[in-house]
């Protein structure tokens, strides 16, 4: 077969009037697993049912199957509101200790409906879990690498060199099977990420080496109804081009099962971008404008808008309150990565 790209997969699907089954027939499968083997029929994606979706208001979605959540270990609906506070203590001088074990492993994870991909995980899920502290906090991060290449954790944020996860600085890489420990202070407060700093860095990266850290301010921001959304994508054929797209490792997941969210009730996204091999990302809402705290740093929105521009490693804090119940979509304002995964709904209730 002729090297396949992402924007040759985008024409053909759409000349063809293909979703799923042009992905599932032109996407490599990765690493020897047995799917690739399987008639498309098997799980429903033969080219008959393949078509996008129009059901939930005339988007696109990979149709003819479900991925299976529990077999990948995570589910988007739940890290989606899934904050990691660690172990907590006191030190001598009254911080607080937060301690974490993070464990970065290969993991096969199912991306689309029968699109497998061995990807690398901290915790067995990507994003990596959502680390959280308050400004001042001492954070320390038992690191283990259990898998079979040289890995880090590069925390993004105000430290020492020797803290950094870089090579030539304190522990350095770390080898396979080996720990090391990053001790550092909170701060500043703000949405922050972590993420491997081995190189080839982008493959460390965009294998799914990365998540999201939150310092929240010493007076804390007002209660919300929090998210974290992690914008990342795939290389699934490794052309250095990604394939699928999405906020939170699984295209689509949030347009079949829009986010629940409550008329009124102040919502905070925590927005990170980590993707790797496209030079920006966006991230557009319908039907409202949020605040936008550039880096979450101030505790003054920078802007009142409905879309904002990332470029890999940039994040912010975004605050909105929906004032009508309905169906709100989100998505990347790059329409390719939106057909390609990256768009779900926020659906308000009274
Ligand atoms: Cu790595």
């Amino acid at each position: 077969m002729a090297p396949l790209t992402r924007r040759k997969l985008l024409g053909s699907a759409s000349a063809l009037g293909l979703g799923a089954a042009a992905l599932h027939a032109t996407i490599p499968h990765s690493h020897g697993t047995a799917d690739a083997a399987e008639p498309h029929g098997a799980h429903g994606m033969g080219p008959e049912n393949g078509t996008p979706a129009a059901g939930h208001g005339g988007h696109a979605a990979f149709r003819g199957g479900e991925v299976d959540h529990k077999r990948n270990g995570f589910d988007p609906h739940e890290l989606v509101r899934d904050f990691d506070w660690g172990t907590t203590s006191k030190l001598p001088d009254g911080r607080t200790l937060r301690e974490w074990t993070i464990a970065a492993a290969e993991q096969e994870v199912e991306l689309a409906p029968g699109v497998r991909f061995t990807a690398w995980a901290y915790n067995g899920r990507i994003p990596g879990p959502t680390l959280r502290a308050t400004e001042g906090d001492r954070l320390r991060i038992r690191f283990l690498n259990g898998g079979s290449h040289p890995h880090t954790m590069h925390f993004h944020g105000i430290h020492r060199a020797a803290a950094d996860g870089v090579l030539g600085l304190g522990a350095g890489e770390v080898a396979p099977g080996q720990t090391t420990v990053y001790e550092f202070d909170a701060r500043p407060f703000g949405v922050h990420l972590y993420h491997c700093h081995v190189r080839p860095l982008a493959e460390h990266i965009a294998k799914g080496l990365y998540g999201a850290i939150i310092i929240d301010p010493k007076d804390a921001r007002p209660d919300a109804d929090e998210l974290v959304m992690v914008m990342n994508g795939f290389d699934t054929n490794f052309d250095r081009a990604n394939e699928l797209y999405a906020a939170n490792t699984i295209g689509f997941a949030y347009s079949e099962r829009p986010i629940q969210l409550k008329r009124d009730k102040l919502v905070r996204i925590y927005l990170v971008n980590v993707l790797e091999y496209d030079l920006i990302n966006s991230f557009h809402l319908h039907g409202n404008f949020f605040e936008y705290f550039p880096t979450g740093t101030s505790k003054t929105p920078a802007e009142l808008t409905d879309t904002i521009m990332l470029c890999q490693g940039q994040r912010g804090i975004l605050e909105m309150r929906f004032p009508y119940a309905g169906k709100y979509m989100f998505h990347a304002h790059q329409s390719e990565f939106t057909e390609l995964g990256w768009m779900g709904f926020f659906e308000v209730t009274d």
